[in-house]
């Protein structure tokens, strides 16, 4: 049978047609999910994510079909969040503590120095404490993978001095991310937190809406924030994670093979993201003092005395509950 090239154009050009996949026809997926974040593309979330969607794409066979909207494309954190809820995206990646504005229990592992370090973070939020944050966030309708991404421990910078002990951050106009946690530890310092979404933080930096903000050294690279602050003081002051959520719909609308496939990607690209951002955040000082940052490397002692000081740890000790500090305190010792 020949086709005329008239009958191949109009087949071209029809949406309705299915090809296998592996010709170089495009096939429409029988799933076709948004993937959002609020990172930049070359950070090792959005690079470890491009290579999970292909293999995902790869074994499902074109079925599932996950596309990438990273650096706030879809809005916000807080934007991001409702779509998620509502079904606008399927799959979205948000700090615990950010997402405890919806789950109160999620923001835990981010309490002030309660890691000392990634062993310590790992055995946690791949063991009980993790569970336990997982199971709420069920109750709340939406589907969290079993291994959270990494974001890193997180360190201060400035545009106006470095931070040494805790008395530098009284009256420090600081930027913190949308969540009480965070405000209620900057303001146990003294400081003055403004909460606002990562998107705009780089323009906030720039135009001295605030003198600082605090983030692993992973994204004050891929960010650029050190082109708009002088100083960066490595206090380690919490660690940070991105739970990866799918919203519980689209998540059912996956047959059982596919939930399977989908899950084990998104687990194992987790666990080269958590490497990638370890070696980063390990190797990235001394790159950024040659961009111009100037670091300094503050006793942290003195910090959490000031926290315990300021009634900080009983304070959320109170508001988590007993069986959730039981669990966070099994993995870091004793904090309150
Ligand atoms: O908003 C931030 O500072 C960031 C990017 O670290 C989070 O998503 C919590």
């Amino acid at each position: 049978m020949t086709l005329s090239r008239r009958s191949l154009l109009a087949a071209a050009g029809a949406t309705a047609i299915t090809l296998p996949v592996g010709t170089a026809f495009a096939q429409k997926a029988e799933f076709s999910y948004k993937y959002a974040n609020n990172l930049p593309v070359t950070h090792p979330m959005n690079l470890r994510a491009k290579e999970m969607a292909d293999a995902i794409r790869a074994e499902t066979k074109g079925r599932v079909d996950i596309q990438l909207f990273p650096n706030n494309q879809l809005g916000s954190d807080t934007d991001m969040l409702s779509q998620l809820r509502s079904g606008g995206i399927e799959f979205f990646t948000l700090s615990g503590l950010i997402l405890s504005t919806l789950v109160p229990a999620t923001s835990i592992s981010g309490i002030g120095f309660a890691f000392g370090d990634y062993d310590a973070v790992w055995k946690a939020m791949d063991g009980d404490l993790g569970a336990y944050i997982r199971a709420q966030i069920v109750k709340a309708g939406l589907v969290p993978m079993d291994k959270i991404w990494d974001n890193g421990f997180r360190h201060i910078t400035s545009s106006s001095k470095p931070i040494v002990s805790p008395a530098d951050l009284k009256g420090f106009k600081i930027r913190v991310p949308v969540s009480p946690l965070w405000t209620s530890m900057f303001k146990a310092f003294d400081a003055s937190p403004a909460s606002i979404n990562f998107g705009e933080v780089y323009s906030a930096l720039q135009t001295k809406v605030v003198e600082g903000q605090e983030n692993p050294l992973a994204i004050i690279a891929t960010a650029k924030l050190y082109e708009v602050q002088k100083y960066c003081s490595l206090t380690n002051h919490m660690w940070d994670g991105f739970w990866f959520l799918s919203n519980r719909k689209a998540w059912e609308r996956l047959p059982k093979d596919l939930q399977v496939m989908v899950a084990k990607h998104i687990n194992a690209a987790g666990l080269k993201e958590r490497a990638d951002v370890a070696e980063m955040n390990a190797s990235l000082q001394k790159d950024l003092a040659g961009k111009g940052l100037i670091f300094n490397q503050p006793k942290t002692q003195a910090f959490r005395e000031h926290l315990q000081k300021a009634g900080f740890y009983a304070e959320w000790k109170a508001k988590y509950g007993d069986e959730a500090w039981a669990i966070l305190e099994a993995n870091t010792g004793k904090l309150a």
